[in-house]
């Protein structure tokens, strides 16, 4: 398997270069998600120790991560804020880490101080599951870092947001919404091909609104930006999955359902999926890819 070289990071004062965004030709890019958190829904106080989140995150590069995504605060439906300076203390000795041993990462945060000193510990791209929203100064971060920016569909806090899954058309609303975001984006100086958007799912949706976007990917590439999907484990495969009782599939059981999703993806013109399990997801990408030649 050929892998492009990663991308470069600029330095902190270029407003002009946009670090070049991971993309293959042989096949869609996989992100390895890493939660250094208590509390995530999936990997939640697994990968809290130094040692142990980088040895993960040395399988997943392993296993064909093309980036690791770092992340200091759980967004599990319900779930409280930790603050900034221990959002930093949990992320920035890893992403420190793991850049040493040039695995590239894009940090998983909604505030521009973390994103700052992710960037600056050695972070290539930011991962805003606010799109911007939830902290007015990550469009001046990420214009003077000049990396990619990762927008995702969001409508509040992790523990109001289910109270906020209210849509007509799920499809065109996350369309206009994440439209806006791009606006404000650029507003603030950053460069268009450093976008990248994500429509969010589970994040103040219903297991139906999920399964409609998913339906409906080509509303979404209108905009010729690339793409992110973060289907893995959630818990809309849960409930897909649920037993005859109805009761939900454990988020431990929904890997199979999460590399379909990978598989649809690919053949849905995705630029990413954000995973837990990175092997099984490069393996549906690169046997997607073979279809159309590319992995031959
Ligand atoms: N989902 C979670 C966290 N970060 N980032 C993006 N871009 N897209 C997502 O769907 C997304 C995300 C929540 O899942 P986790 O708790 O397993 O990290």
């Amino acid at each position: 398997m050929i892998r492009e070289p990663g991308p470069r990071r600029c330095p902190s004062s270029s407003v002009a270069e946009v670090t070049a965004l991971p993309r293959r030709s042989d096949r869609m890019v996989v992100i390895g998600v890493l939660n250094v958190t208590p509390d995530s829904f999936s990997d939640g106080g697994r990968y809290d120790d130094l040692a142990g989140a980088v040895a993960h995150a040395e399988q997943m590069f392993a296993e064909g991560a093309d980036l690791v995504d770092v992340g200091g605060e759980s967004t599990r439906p319900g779930a409280l804020r930790v603050d900034a300076a221990e959002e930093t203390r949990r992320v920035v000795p890893v992403i420190a880490a793991l850049s040493r041993l040039g695995i590239p990462v894009s940090v998983d945060t909604c505030r521009a101080s973390v994103a700052e000193a992710a960037l600056d510990a050695g972070a290539i791209v930011v991962n805003d599951v606010s799109g911007g929203l939830g902290d007015a100064d990550m469009g001046r971060v990420v214009r003077d870092a000049g990396c990619p920016w990762i927008l995702m569909h969001w409508r509040g806090p992790s523990a109001v947001m289910r109270e906020l899954a209210h849509y007509g058309d799920v499809v065109a609303d996350v369309r206009t919404e994440l439209g806006a975001r791009i606006e404000d984006a650029l507003a603030a100086g950053v460069a268009p091909d450093a976008l990248v958007l994500d429509p969010g799912l589970g994040f103040a949706k219903t297991a139906a609104h999920n399964w409609m976007l998913l339906d409906r990917l080509e509303v979404l590439m209108e905009f010729g930006l690339p793409v992110l999907l973060g289907a893995s484990r959630k818990s809309f495969l849960g409930s897909v999955l649920a037993d005859e009782a109805g009761v939900p599939r454990p988020v431990g059981e929904r890997e199979d359902a999460t590399v379909a999703l990978t598989a649809y993806a690919a053949t849905r013109g995705v630029w990413g999926v954000r995973v837990h399990e990175v092997r099984p997801s490069v393996d549906a990408a690169r046997a997607i890819a073979a279809v159309g030649g590319a992995g031959r």
